[in-house]
């Protein structure tokens, strides 16, 4: 067996991670930000020069990517699979790893740390339904009463009070996650828990909260990742993930101090994010989920497959031209047509093995910011969103009929879904009283309601 990676290795990566220093924390640094945001800080570093962008990231619970990385140095590479071969490139630009609530609170506040990007998934904010903080959380109820901080916004807050203490500067947190307007939601949960701890004021007030828009496709590595890696590079890599080739990240130019010239490394540095947000929420998320759980309702494992199914990839089409593009204003320079093009050829990327269950995870949490705006926006216009409304139909036939669901309302869904009356309407009116996933507006529309029952219906069959 080959050795594993380390500094040792003399892997060729773009910048030398061992000149540089730490001006940058992640939280959440799971295989996205390693394939994404820690590539592009790389990238900007050796385009510039800079040697003041090193990532301290950090994990939220697990030890698995501490217990991957630090042996390693912190190295790791990515693996691209594309059309044609696969290939890999090592990356030095992460430089510490931590494991919350250790030393997240202390970095937070070093007066070298400029920027706070989060990638902690939309379950990781723990916003109440219809927005804001949700104080009913136990986490963020316990993050109340004590100083040692274990939600991100707790430790945020917590960081941000101690910058006051070490004499910091002003601090940008910038989140990477696919929510609606992802700077504003941030702002207010970490505004609303300062208020109701009643600290931070000064340097809450001087702090920024950039929107911003992420897109690669980066599936859960497997072992059989881990081995081609190893046969590409040449040393034994625990840490290593797979992305397609694509890779594009949009951000609000609103920075407190200083930040990496990640625009070196292709990013886009605009006023305004939202046109492409709600783009690429509403078009390739969305077609994800509808895909997701279409295809494991039919047996397919993954995305790809999903798609090279006719009729699945019909109904991805339709989704995008006929429900999701009348609700779009795009950006200046995004072709619609050709966008939603490039979406479903990204998804038949045979070499990418990305599972629909893991696509499907989590649907509580994806569908309102997914699919549930287009379905807003379609019956404000009097229109009939009929194939959102099969993605969201889809998604109620998969929670009531999948052995185990991954998602933070499993238990609830799961007891809904148990007490249901039996039938399609059964079914729709049981989880349309899931008040965390359908406001009110939604839950009482008679046309949203007939369009669940008669495609759920259609699904049962
Ligand atoms: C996917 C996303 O898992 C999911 O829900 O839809 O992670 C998707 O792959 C990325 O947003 C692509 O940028």
């Amino acid at each position: 067996m080959t050795e594993r990676l380390s500094r040792d290795s003399k892997v060729a990566t773009a910048v030398n991670p061992d000149e540089l220093s730490i001006g940058l924390v992640h939280l959440g640094i799971g295989a996205f930000h390693r394939a994404h945001q820690a590539v592009y800080t790389e990238l900007a570093a050796a385009a510039t020069g800079e040697t003041t962008w090193g990532i301290s990231g950090v994990s939220q619970r697990s030890t698995t990517v501490r217990d991957q990385l630090a042996p390693q140095d912190g190295l790791y590479s990515v693996l691209e699979r594309g059309l044609g071969d696969p290939t890999i490139q090592a990356i030095g630009s992460v430089r510490e790893l931590l494991v919350a609530p250790e030393g997240v609170v202390e970095r937070i506040a070093d007066p070298a740390v400029s920027v706070v990007t989060l990638t902690v998934t939309e379950k990781g904010y723990r916003a109440a339904p219809g927005g804001g903080l949700d104080f009913a959380d136990e986490g963020i109820q316990a993050d109340l009463a004590s100083a040692t901080p274990r939600t991100v916004v707790g430790q945020l807050v917590a960081g941000l009070e101690a910058r006051a203490r070490s004499g910091a500067g002003p601090l940008t947190l910038l989140s990477c996650d696919n929510l609606v307007g992802n700077g504003a939601v941030l702002k207010r949960l970490v505004h609303e828990f300062a208020e109701a701890k009643g600290c931070a004021t000064e340097q809450l007030a001087a702090a920024r909260f950039p929107s911003s828009m992420v897109d690669r496709i980066v599936p859960a590595t497997t072992d059989a990742d881990r081995v081609d890696a190893e046969r590409l590079l040449g040393w034994r890599d625990e840490g290593v993930v797979v992305a397609e080739p694509f890779r594009q990240w949009v951000i609000e130019n609103d920075f407190a101090a200083a930040r990496p010239a990640w625009e070196q490394a292709g990013a886009i540095l605009t006023d305004d994010v939202a046109p492409w947000e709600q783009a690429k929420l509403r078009m390739l998320n969305a077609t994800h989920s509808l895909l997701a759980y279409l295809g494991a309702l039919r047996g397919y494992a993954t995305i790809a497959e999903a798609v090279r199914d006719e009729e699945l990839a019909r109904l991805a089409q339709d989704l995008m031209t006929e429900d999701v593009v009348p609700t779009l204003d795009p950006p200046a320079g995004l072709d619609l047509t050709s966008y939603g093009e490039s979406v479903l050829q990204r998804f038949a990327n045979p070499a990418l093995k990305h599972r629909t269950t893991q696509v499907a995870m989590d649907g509580s949490v994806k569908l309102p910011v997914r699919l549930l705006g287009t379905i807003r926006d379609r019956l404000a216009a009097g229109a009939e969103p009929r194939h959102a409304a099969l993605a969201v139909a889809a998604w109620m036939r998969y929670v009531s009929t999948a052995s185990e669901i991954d998602d933070p309302l499993a238990e609830k869904l799961r007891t809904v879904v148990g007490e249901a009356k039996a039938g399609p309407a059964g079914l729709v009116e049981a989880l349309l009283g899931v008040e965390q996933v359908f406001a009110a507006d939604l839950r009482e529309n008679a046309t949203f309601r007939a369009l669940l029952v008669t495609e759920l219906a259609a699904l049962s069959a």
